[in-house]
């Protein structure tokens, strides 16, 4: 099947809005035509810098603009990262992604990104990064470096994003996406649903992402989770079909591209998320911890897949075939 980037809105519209088990069979069916419907791409994430960010994302626990309870952290040590992403392959990562509360990265921040890249690359993981927005040199040497993916999420629509964020623009969000694909990088790009959003906040969301010049290779769909203390604490939670349309709807539109089950999965039941991989969803964050909030647990995690026969991709190296001893820090 041709990947297209010219879908209409109207067209997009019309594939969210027919009837749930349509959807559902449809993006299995393409799904099945793309990948292997029974393995599963698994990411693990890291906080690399946590809390007392100046941006205003209304949904985000690390705004030092809102009260939250989130006990802010200094760049951490690059031997503890290391730690983390040993840890991370032993339980059968093939992704690590590093995520600090920036901005942007200084410039006085890169020597340390950069070591942090070559090192976890070295381990045989596949890195990612989300640092906040980036300009075209900062993008270059990460690459350099090894960096595989840099993540950086449009969030909503074009139209509700003033609702949500007023440090940065949408546009500003394109920019640092093409820096990204202008170094040679794989993006990392999706949204979160559940904000408050309508439906055609969500469609335009979905539009933005599969009319890119070419889709990001991995489409996180995160469903928020609350935070105390921000302007989104108490937004009615959305009905979890709506999440799965989301996800269905970019499993069509972007048919070459893994569509992660991202923030949200805490709560779920195995038979929801079960209804998130029919609709094409083939990869997720595993570990106790997302960035500051807590995800599914591991083990839970191991026994889902076992239970629905899901085998995990690997990665490039496993944990036996690293001549440090990983498994032992
Ligand atoms: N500071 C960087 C940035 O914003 O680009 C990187 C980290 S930021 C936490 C990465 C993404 O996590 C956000 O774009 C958003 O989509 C998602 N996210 C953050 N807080 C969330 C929450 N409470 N619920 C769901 N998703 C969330
Ligand atoms: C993405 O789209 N979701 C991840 C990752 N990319 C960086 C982050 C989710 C954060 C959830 C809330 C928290 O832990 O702070
Ligand atoms: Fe800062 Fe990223 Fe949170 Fe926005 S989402 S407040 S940029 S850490």
């Amino acid at each position: 099947m041709q990947v297209r980037n010219d879908w209409t809105r109207e067209e997009i519209l019309a594939l969210y809005d027919q009837p749930f088990l349509d959807l559902v069979f449809e993006a299995q069916r393409i799904h099945r035509q793309n990948f292997d419907a029974n393995t599963i791409q698994v990411s693990t994430l890291l906080s690399i810098k946590t809390g007392k960010c100046p941006e205003d994302c209304k949904y985000c626990s690390q705004s030092a603009r809102y009260e939250s309870k989130l006990e802010a952290e200094k760049r951490i040590a690059v031997e503890k990262v290391i730690q983390e992403a040993k840890s991370a392959l032993a339980s059968g990562s093939s992704r690590f992604c590093m995520g600090a509360a920036w901005r942007n990265p200084h410039e006085r921040d890169m020597p340390y990104v950069l070591e942090m890249v070559k090192e976890v690359k070295a381990l045989g993981l596949e890195t990612c990064m989300t640092l906040g927005m980036l300009n075209g040199s900062q993008a270059e040497r990460l690459k350099e470096a090894g960096l595989d993916y840099y993540n950086h999420n449009l969030d909503t629509s074009r139209e509700y994003y003033s609702h949500i964020i007023s440090t940065r623009t949408f546009d500003d969000r394109l920019d640092t996406l093409d820096y990204v694909r202008q170094a040679g990088m794989k993006v990392c790009s999706g949204g979160i649903v559940g904000l408050g959003e309508n439906q055609s906040d969500r469609i335009g969301l979905l539009h933005e992402l599969a009319t890119l010049p070419i889709h990001p290779e991995s489409v996180p769909i995160n469903m928020l989770i609350p935070q105390e203390g921000t302007p989104l604490a108490d937004v009615e939670k959305l009905d979890l079909t709506e999440w799965i349309r989301t996800i269905a709807v970019a499993r069509i539109t972007m048919p070459h591209s893994y569509i992660r089950l991202s923030a949200g999965r805490e709560s779920l039941s195995d038979s929801d998320q079960a209804l998130a991989f029919m609709a094409g969803a083939n990869s997720l964050f595993s570990g106790e911890k997302l960035l500051t909030s807590p995800n599914a647990s591991e083990g839970q995690d191991k026994q889902m897949f076992q239970k629905l026969g899901l085998i995990v991709e690997k990665a490039k190296a496993t944990v036996k075939e690293l001549s440090i001893d990983a498994m032992a820090s």
